[in-house]
């Protein structure tokens, strides 16, 4: 018969999955293994996952053996050197939690973001929590990580080294300010200005939270992708003391360096290219295009001046020596005409070339026209009529006809809203 209650005690869910990407951390793994159990708060079920690349310190072997010590029936127990120096020694009733340790090994060293994207899906835990195996993450944050995250499962827990409360011992000024420089550069670039650690490699953040977010495995800190393609997560930064890493050496160089500009631009791209079309943007846009239009026509209508002129000039004098009303006449018709091919092809981008749509459009753009030089015949009898001069009544009469001319055509010839 099945036994569930027996089944669910054996098979406990894993809490938190906490992935420590490694290279060559041999001289802190295991010290940083004990931390961790002895800092794990009682009711909190865990597992460790490090994803070493194949370091040549033998960092992933050395976990293999302890592995194989911690399966010795008789263990029981944790033992850590505190970061303060100390010895500090703490006994976990390891009985009623399950502690489970587990190693990813990667053939060769390729990068911390697909290493810790590794460990991710190797993990099972409800929760994940990311840190360094250098002892600059101090264990003893990790209880206020896993506090946090559990009274608020939807949003992403930051310690930060940049916030009130934080300190950092051990850098060197060249150190600071290469960090502080490449946070200044992602919160200025990318949206997330209120969040003072944005390149934290010390956080904690649901599983189902992390596994919607497309992580682009290119970059060094997988923080800042979250934190840009997340849409609208709470983050929630505690404070901690960073310490210079203990031992070893650090992985920071130019490639990083290069690799970290590289991503921020990515990411700025990600970011132009999903941010949300805001209101104001959209307005802004219609009113480039409603501008941008209004030049074409004015532009056109220009034209379509000087065409007029050349030919009526044209025809009147020399070649066929035509009355210069009948000369006139046809300027006016073949102005008419190219202004209304211009502004079709140019102006409103109409694709649409069927003859009968054509000839209709032509028709009442023609129309159009003629209703504007009635027009601008009557503003100017009125406005010389009270008093203005001419040359400055022509002016305001010309603008307010041709403006007359642009709308109704946008409106009724070319079918288009008039604001946009
Ligand atoms: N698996 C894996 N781990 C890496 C890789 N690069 C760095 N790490 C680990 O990632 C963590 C952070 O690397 P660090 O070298 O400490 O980089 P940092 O914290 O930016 O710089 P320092 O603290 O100055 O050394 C450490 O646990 C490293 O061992 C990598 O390519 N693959
Ligand atoms: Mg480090």
């Amino acid at each position: 018969m099945f036994q569930g209650g027996e089944l669910i005690s054996k098979f406990k869910e894993i809490d938190f999955s906490i992935i420590i990407p490694t290279y060559n951390e041999s001289e802190n793994i295991l010290n940083l293994i004990d931390a961790i159990k002895c800092n794990l708060p009682d009711n909190i079920n865990a597992e460790v996952i490090i994803v070493d690349d194949n370091s040549p310190d033998g960092t992933g072997s050395i976990v293999e053996d302890y592995i194989r010590t911690c399966e010795n029936p008789g263990y029981s127990g944790c033992s850590y050197l505190g970061s303060s120096g100390n010895e500090s020694t703490a006994t976990g009733d390891f009985e009623s939690r399950i502690f489970r340790l587990r190693v990813v090994h990667r053939k060769i060293k390729f990068g911390l973001i697909p290493a810790i994207l590794n460990g991710i899906s190797a993990s099972t835990g409800k929760y994940i929590l990311i840190m360094d195996a250098d002892f600059s993450h101090p264990p003893e944050t990790i209880p206020i990580l896993i506090r946090e995250l559990i009274r608020d499962p939807d949003s992403i827990v930051v310690a930060s080294r940049y916030m009130l409360g934080s300190s950092i011992k051990g850098w060197p000024y060249k150190r600071r300010l290469l960090s502080t420089s490449a946070v200044k550069i992602a919160k200025h670039s990318l949206r997330i200005g209120n969040i003072s650690d944005p390149i934290s490699g010390f956080f904690a953040i649901s599983r189902n939270v992390v596994e919607n977010v497309n992580i682009d495995s290119m970059g060094y800190k997988i923080l800042l992708e979250i934190l840009v393609k997340v849409k609208g997560v709470r983050v929630k930064e505690i404070p901690y003391t960073f310490v210079d890493r203990r031992s070893g050496t650090s992985k920071l160089d130019l490639s990083v360096a290069l690799d970290y500009i590289r991503s921020v631009w990515r990411l700025y791209r990600y970011g132009q290219q999903s941010r949300p079309k805001q209101k104001s943007d959209t307005e802004k846009r219609s009113s480039v295009r409603f501008l941008s239009k209004v030049g074409r026509f004015y532009t056109v209508g220009a034209t379509g001046l000087v065409i007029n002129f050349l030919i009526s000039y044209v025809l009147s004098n020399s070649i066929t020596n035509m009355w210069y009303i009948h000369a006139t006449t046809v300027g006016i018709a073949i102005s008419v005409t190219t202004n209304f091919v211009l502004n079709k092809i140019w102006t409103f981008e109409d694709k649409q070339f069927q003859l009968g749509s054509t000839l209709r459009q032509y028709g009442l753009f023609a129309s159009i026209s003629a209703l504007g030089a009635a027009l601008q015949l009557g503003l100017l009898y009125i406005f010389v009529q009270s008093g203005i001069q001419f040359g400055l009544s022509l002016i305001f009469a010309v603008a307010l006809a041709s403006a007359n001319n642009f709308l109704l055509n946008k409106k009724f010839t070319f079918h288009e809203k008039i604001w946009d």
